[in-house]
C-alpha cells in the first residue's frame, strides 16, 4: 500500500480530518429517517427477478467522498488524459537561440514563429438515463452499452495470498488499522481501492424511496484469492434497522442483501451468456432471524434467472454489524458479508480480466427494500435505474495477480 493509496483512502476515515497531508472529506453521521412504505406498490418484472419500486426519488445526489460519485469513470480518465496533454508546449519557445533580437530583423529573413498549441476544454459526456422506460430498461438502451466501454475501466487488481493467510469464512467483526477505514487481520492482504487508487467504495446511489438516501452509509468491499478460490468481502454500514420480512426465496433483494455479479471470462455481453455469467443474492439474515451462512440449514442465496448455475464450491457467512435490532450474533460495527467461490468454477482465471459488481439493498422499515447501492453501476434517482441484473456488461472489471 503505497503512501496515495492510504492518504486517498484516509479521505473517508472520520478520525483522519486531523492529518494535514490529506484533504478533509465528508463523512455525514445523520441517520436517515424511517420512512413509510404507504401507498409505495413494487411491480415485478416480466422474468420475475426483480421488482421496480413504486416511486422515483430525488435523492439531491451522491455524498460519499468518492470522486467518482460525480463523473463516470470514463469521464475521469478522459478528464485525466486530456489534463495530461496540456503540458506539452513547442519547446522553441525557451529556445532562445533562435529567437532574433527585437528590431534587428534582417531584409529576406523570415521571423521565426512560435506555435502555441491550442488548449481545449475537455468533452464530458454524461450518461443519460432513460427515465421513460417501465422496465429495468437493461439490455436495450443506448445508455447501457456506453456504460458498458472497457475504455479506461480502472481495474481492479486483486492480490494472491498463501492459503494459510487467506480469510476465514465467518462472518466475524473485521479488523481495522487505527483511525483509517484499511482492514487489518485476515483481510489485510486483499485489494481495497481499484487501478486508479480510489476506494472500492459501493457509494453509488441507484435509487430508493423518498428519504431513505442514507447518506452516512459507507459501504465498501475488497477481494483476495490464493490461485484456488476468490474471496469477496462486503461490508454495509446500515444505519438503519435489519429487516428479513419478506420471506420469499424469489425475492431476497426486498431485504437487507448484497447482489455480487461475475462474468468469468470477461465477455461482457448484454445479456447473460448461461456459461460464466453468474448473479447471486445473499441476505444479511437468514430465513429465521440470525446471521446467514452457507452451513446453517435454511441459508439465504438466490442464483437469478438468467444466472448460470451457481458454483457448488461456494461458502459464504453474513455478520450483522451494529445496527438496532440486529440479529443476535456477535457483532461489529458494520454488517459483513464473506464470500468465498472456486475460481475454477467461476472460469476466472489468473492474470486474466473478468467482470465483477458489488450492489448492496437496504431494508430498514419492512416490506420491500428502501434504497440500492452499486460499486460501479452509476448513481441515479430514478427507479429504472438498475441495469446489471440484466446486462452483464454493465459491470466492472478487476484481474487477479500471479
Ligand atoms: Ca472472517
Ligand atoms: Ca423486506
Ligand atoms: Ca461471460
Ligand atoms: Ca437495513
Amino acid at each position: 500500500m503505497d503512501r496515495i493509496n492510504v492518504c486517498q483512502y484516509l479521505k473517508i476515515a472520520p478520525l483522519v480530518l486531523a492529518m494535514s497531508a490529506c484533504t478533509s472529506g465528508t463523512d455525514s453521521a445523520s441517520t436517515a429517517p424511517e420512512s413509510s412504505v404507504n401507498g409505495v406498490s413494487d411491480t415485478l418484472s416480466t422474468d420475475g427477478t426483480t421488482v421496480i419500486p413504486g416511486t422515483n426519488t430525488t435523492p439531491g445526489g451522491l455524498s460519499t467522498g468518492n470522486a467518482s460519485s460525480s463523473l463516470s469513470m470514463d469521464e475521469i480518465s478522459a478528464l485525466s488524459a486530456s489534463v495530461g496533454g496540456m503540458g506539452t508546449t513547442d519547446q522553441t519557445v525557451n529556445d532562445q537561440s533562435t529567437i532574433n533580437q527585437p528590431n534587428v530583423v534582417q531584409p529576406n529573413e523570415v521571423t521565426p514563429t512560435v506555435n502555441t498549441p491550442a488548449i481545449t476544454a475537455p468533452i464530458i459526456t454524461t450518461p443519460v438515463i432513460d427515465t421513460t422506460t417501465t422496465n429495468n430498461g437493461a439490455g436495450t438502451s443506448s445508455e447501457a452499452d456506453a456504460l458498458a466501454s472497457t475504455d479506461n475501466n480502472p481495474i481492479v487488481r486483486i492480490p494472491r495470498t498463501d492459503r494459510d493467510n487467506a480469510p476465514t469464512i465467518d462472518g466475524a467483526p473485521l479488523d481495522y488499522i487505527a483511525g483509517t477505514e484499511l482492514l487489518d487481520g485476515e483481510w489485510r492482504f486483499a485489494a481495497q481501492f481499484n487501478g486508479v487508487n480510489e476506494p472500492l467504495e459501493i457509494g453509488q446511489y441507484m435509487f430508493g424511496e423518498p428519504g431513505t438516501n442514507d447518506v452516512s452509509a459507507n459501504h465498501h468491499w475488497a477481494a483476495v484469492h490464493d490461485g484456488i478460490y476468490l474471496y469477496v468481502l462486503v461490508v454495509s454500514d446500515d444505519a438503519g434497522k435489519h429487516f428479513q420480512d419478506t420471506n420469499e426465496l424469489r425475492k431476497p433483494w426486498k431485504d437487507d442483501s448484497v447482489e455480487l455479479f461475475i462474468d468469468g471470462n470477461n465477455s461482457r455481453l448484454d445479456t447473460y451468456d448461461g456459461v460464466d455469467d453468474f448473479h447471486m443474492t445473499i441476505n444479511l439474515l437468514s430465513s429465521i432471524g440470525v446471521s446467514n451462512a452457507s452451513y446453517i440449514a435454511d441459508p439465504k442465496i438466490r442464483q437469478s434467472d438468467t444466472s448460470a448455475t451457481l458454483p457448488a464450491d461456494l461458502a459464504f457467512a453474513a455478520g450483522p454489524g451494529n445496527g438496532p435490532a440486529a440479529a443476535s450474533a456477535e457483532r461489529g460495527r458494520k454488517d459483513i458479508y464473506e464470500i468465498r467461490i472456486k475460481l475454477s468454477e467461476l472460469n476466472i482465471e489468473v492474470n486474466a480480466p473478468f467482470g465483477i459488481e458489488v450492489q448492496i439493498n437496504d431494508d430498514d422499515n419492512g416490506g420491500s427494500r428502501d434504497a440500492k447501492w452499486a460499486w460501479y453501476h452509476p448513481a441515479g434517482n430514478t427507479s429504472d435505474n438498475d441495469f446489471t441484473w440484466q446486462n452483464p456488461s454493465v459491470m466492472g472489471t478487476a484481474i487477479l495477480l500471479q
